[in-house]
This record gives structure tokens, C-alpha cells and sequence, in this order.
């Protein structure tokens, strides 16, 4: 399996309650490199460019509202296979269905405010990472 490249967002419930440590901890306990990271507060328009995909659904307004309602922690990851690394450390995007010990099943809320965000393949990963890093970050 390749080298892989992927974003991280540590999202605004998750800083709220000081999880930024204990989330860090685990990616770096699993052996994902930590190539980037800030902090900062997404505007409506970026959280709305940055979910796109997602514009015609139900939950479309309230997610950017939930994701512009504090600050977020964004990481560029890499590490073998780290796509599917880091999501299975995530766990499923409902915590309540998140497998026991992921990140989403101890620190998620509910289906909105579940703790953190992963790119869901190759292509998005590039989108998402150049979305919130200059190359010149992550070289
Ligand atoms: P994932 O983050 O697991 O890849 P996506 O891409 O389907 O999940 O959803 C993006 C984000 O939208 C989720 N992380 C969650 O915050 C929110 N979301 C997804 N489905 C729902 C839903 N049914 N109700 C409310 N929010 C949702």
C-alpha cells in the first residue's frame, strides 16, 4: 500500500471540550505523521465551499453553522494507507454506530457534532488538503 496524504479536522465540539491533546495523542500513537496543523475559525463561505458535496441535503445549513460555531484544529496526515487509517480511527460518522474505542464513539454527540472529519478518498484528500494548506506546507 502507498504513501498516502489525508486532512484531519478537529471539529468545533471536540476543541470546545479540550479534546485537542487526547486527539492528537491517538493519531500519533497510531503512527500517523503529522505533516501540518493549525488552528482557526472557519467563515460560513469556507465552511460552504468546504462541504459542497453536501449543499443539497437536509443537513447542508446546519452543518456549516455547527462547523463555523468555533474553532476547528486541521492536520494534514500521511502514513501508509492513511486514508482508511485514519477513518477507522474515526469510527462510522453516526458515533452511535462508531465501533467502540473510535474517536467518534468516545467524543462524538450526535451525527452532526461527531468530533472529526476525514477525507473519504484520494481525490477528495487532495481537494481538502490544498483547500486549507499551501504547497509549500506540505513539502
Ligand atoms: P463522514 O464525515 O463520515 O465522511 P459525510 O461526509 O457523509 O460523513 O458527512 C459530512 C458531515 O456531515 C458529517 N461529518 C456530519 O458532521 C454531517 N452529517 C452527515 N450526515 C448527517 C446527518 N444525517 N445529519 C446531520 N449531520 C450529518
Amino acid at each position: 500500500m502507498a504513501v498516502q496524504r489525508t486532512l484531519a479536522i478537529i471539529k468545533p465540539n471536540a476543541v470546545e471540550r479540550a479534546l485537542v491533546g487526547a486527539i492528537v495523542g491517538r493519531i500519533q500513537e497510531a503512527g500517523l505523521r503529522i505533516l501540518a496543523l493549525r488552528m482557526m475559525r472557519l467563515t460560513p463561505a469556507q465552511a460552504r465551499t468546504f462541504y459542497d458535496v453536501h449543499r443539497d441535503r437536509p443537513f447542508f445549513e446546519p452543518l456549516v453553522a455547527f462547523m463555523t460555531s468555533g474553532p476547528v484544529v486541521v492536520l494534514a496526515l500521511e502514513g501508509e494507507d492513511a486514508i482508511r487509517r485514519w477513518r477507522e480511527l474515526m469510527g462510522a460518522t453516526d458515533p452511535a454506530q462508531a465501533a467502540p474505542g473510535t474517536l467518534r464513539a468516545l467524543y462524538g454527540e450526535d451525527v452532526r457534532r461527531n468530533a472529526v472529519h476525514g477525507s473519504d478518498g484520494p481525490e477528495t484528500a487532495d481537494r481538502e488538503l490544498s483547500f486549507f494548506f499551501p504547497a509549500c506546507d506540505l513539502a
